[in-house]
């Protein structure tokens, strides 16, 4: 039977076969089935178009998950470092970026509410650091995302819970998972792998168990963390452990004056501790490559002294540039 189709469905195949990207095919498809007679000679025509939809829908449907956990594989770095907060469901995670940052992260009392990264700015004294919250790891279920970014992240901060029994089972876990993953919370240096600087926190150490329980993290991990140590989210009151995430990442603030002008405090370079004179000097402006002599002012010993280009600089330094 002759299945007389209209201009119109022409019409309609020409656009799906100039069509560039799924969605557009999908939509000339859809039309063409709408517009089409509907009798015997036109069945099987329809049965292909209905198949064809359904196929490009699927395939559809893949490219946009796979393009969104592309996109969470990356977070641009902001601040004076990026500082990646992970541990199994519901350690409190979620409370403690939202105590130390801006974020509004949902704590629930139900775990896996985190169901994607969420980043939020740390203030501490005159900079903010990076946080981010992360959708909770287990053996049965990790986001893939999550390996790149823990890589990525200057710092990674793994949170356990101390009010369960399981506190050694939880880091053993984990490291596990990032070990299986090529990532070594244990031996990153060698590995080259991961952020050098990892702590572990021992969170609700309001619950009476928690104290021997750190006790026992203590013992085991004592070498394989930068620190150790517990807190309570709900006690907390964040300024000491903004200082010691701020003193982890290892970094310095060095504030620049100008020649022949009072200091007037302006935002600071932030460099990674050890850096020198001229690192600063280069970080300021590229022209300072030709850095004739610099000036040094600090708390402690110096006050406009000349120090030389390979002179080692401390936290809250400043320096006069002259080329
Ligand atoms: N007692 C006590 N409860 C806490 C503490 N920190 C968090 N909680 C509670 O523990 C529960 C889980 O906290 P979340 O911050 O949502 O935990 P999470 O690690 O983000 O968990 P998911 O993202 O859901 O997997 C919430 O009910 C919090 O209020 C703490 O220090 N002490
Ligand atoms: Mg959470």
């Amino acid at each position: 039977m002759p299945a007389n189709l209209t201009p119109q469905y022409h019409e309609a195949d020409k656009e799906y076969k100039q069509a560039k990207t799924y969605s557009e095919k999908i939509e000339a498809l859809k039309k063409m089935l709408a517009i089409m007679p509907k009798h015997k000679g036109t069945e099987r025509l329809q049965g292909d178009l209905k198949t064809k939809i359904s196929k490009l829908n699927k395939i559809s449907q893949k490219k946009s998950v796979k393009k969104e956990s592309d996109s969470l594989s990356h977070i641009d770095k902001e601040g004076a470092g990026q500082v990646i907060l992970i541990g199994k469901p519901n350690v409190g995670k979620s409370h403690i970026i939202s105590g130390l940052t801006n974020a509004n992260s949902p704590v629930t009392e139900y775990p896996f509410a985190t169901r994607k990264p969420i980043v939020g700015m740390m203030k501490f004294e005159d900079i903010k650091i990076q946080l981010i919250d992360t959708p909770s790891i287990t053996k049965t279920f990790t986001e893939r995302y999550l390996f790149p970014l823990i890589r990525e992240a200057d710092m990674v901060i793994l949170i356990v819970d101390l009010a369960q029994e399981d506190v050694l089972e939880q880091v053993e876990e984990i490291t596990e998972i990032l070990k299986s993953e090529l990532i070594s919370l244990k031996n990153e240096r060698a590995e080259g792998l991961l952020p050098k600087k990892c702590l572990l926190i021992g969170n609700k150490n309001d619950f009476s168990e928690a104290l021997p329980q750190l006790n026992v993290l203590k013992e085991l991990y004592g070498n394989d963390f930068t620190s150790i140590f517990s807190i309570s989210a709900l006690k907390e009151n964040w300024g000491d452990l903004k200082r010691k995430v701020f003193h982890t990442l290892e970094v310095i603030r060095v504030y620049t004056k100008q020649p022949g002008k009072p200091f007037e405090k302006g935002e600071p370079f932030v460099m990674k501790k050890g850096s020198n004179v001229h690192e600063v000097a280069i970080a300021v402006h590229k022209d300072f490559t030709n850095l004739k002599f610099a000036r040094l002012w600090d708390e402690g010993n110096y006050s406009g002294q000349r120090v030389e280009r390979n002179h080692i600089l401390k936290d809250k330094d400043i320096l006069e540039l002259h080329m």
